[in-house]
């Protein structure tokens, strides 16, 4: 027996999280996190950043959530950073507040969710502006519905993309692209998202959830522990200097395998090697046995 089959299981909560600004919804594994501010086209408010940060706090403590999907309410995605509520009404307020404030939506966007300890898939449904550029590019994955409008539309109301929306922009998009967006704000549909490598593919709208769920049911067919390993070691290795990164996958490596209670790399090697049931170019090794 591996030394780790003995370590407890995370005691799932049963309360489900958010409920103000954020619904959270459970489906045989999957979470779907749905920005809820229909009325206000999920704009981002201070409220529902503290919300999403409590959120991913309390999904990857929570069994129910293996992949996380992160989508919007109604007919967007998201507008963007709340103009009203995440702007004007801090104009006036003490420096320190509006850093905190500001801190309070990079540290869901882009911190939390670009480091989540599990896959997440975003789910572009329509309009995504601005800001929730952030957040989109955070998820591992994305598919947006052919139909959806995106934007960086910062320049049309005089600001440049800030809150790490221009990094990670800058992380996605080839430079002609991203400068060609950035600098005329000028709008653009799923399809075209998908064919600059911002979003893995686009699907009419009408198959736009069921499509996201067979992503979401592929990766769970996967052994997760692997899946999420690899994700951390890619996110972290890519801005890492070539020997650096060398040492940190070896170390990555070890520690994958020490905490893999399913002891994947010891049932592919022997189910290829001894069994010749599989063959690891064409698909996985059978988890079942
Ligand atoms: N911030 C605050 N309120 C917003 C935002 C936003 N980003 N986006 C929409 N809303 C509000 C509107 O003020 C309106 O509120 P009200 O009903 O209380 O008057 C409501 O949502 C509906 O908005 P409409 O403009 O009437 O909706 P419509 O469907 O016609 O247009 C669209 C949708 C295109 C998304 C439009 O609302 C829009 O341009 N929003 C701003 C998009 C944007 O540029 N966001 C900022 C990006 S930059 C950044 O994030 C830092
Ligand atoms: C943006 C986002 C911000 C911000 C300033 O361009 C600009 C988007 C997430 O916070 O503080």
């Amino acid at each position: 027996m591996a030394v780790n089959d003995a370590r407890k299981a995370i005691e799932t909560e049963e309360v489900v999280p958010g409920g103000e600004n954020v619904k959270v919804e459970f489906e045989n594994g999957i979470a779907w996190v749905t920005l809820n501010r229909p009325n206000k086209r999920n704009a981002m408010s201070p409220a529902l950043n503290s919300e999403m940060h409590e959120v991913l706090d309390a999904l990857e403590l929570d069994d129910r959530c293996k992949v996380l999907v992160l989508t919007g309410a109604g007919e967007s995605f998201s507008a963007g950073m709340d103009l009203k509520e995440y702007f004007r009404d801090i104009d006036d307020d003490h420096p320190a507040k509006v850093m905190k404030i500001r801190r309070n939506a990079t540290a869901w966007q882009w911190r939390k969710l670009s480091y989540y300890s599990k896959p997440t898939i975003a789910m572009v449904n329509g309009w995504c502006f601005g800001g929730a550029f952030t957040p989109m590019l955070s998820c591992d994955l994305a598919i947006a519905a052919d139909e959806a409008i995106f934007g960086l539309s910062e320049v049309n109301w005089g600001i440049i993309p800030a809150g790490n929306v221009t990094r990670a922009v800058a992380g996605a998009l080839n430079q002609r692209d991203a400068l060609y967006y950035i600098m005329t704000g000028e709008t653009f549909n799923g399809q075209k998202a998908a064919e600059m490598g911002l979003v893995n593919k686009s699907v009419p709208k009408d198959e736009l959830r069921q499509r996201t769920r067979e992503l979401a049911q592929t990766l769970l067919s996967k052994n997760l522990h692997v899946v999420n390993q690899s994700k951390l070691a890619y996110k972290y290795s890519r801005d890492m200097d070539y020997d650096t990164a060398e040492e940190y996958l070896f170390a990555k490596q070890a520690q994958n395998i020490a905490q893999d209670t399913e002891r994947g790399r010891q049932q592919g090697l022997k189910q290829f090697l001894d069994d010749k049931s599989f063959k690891p170019g064409l698909g996985g090794y059978n988890r079942e046995s």
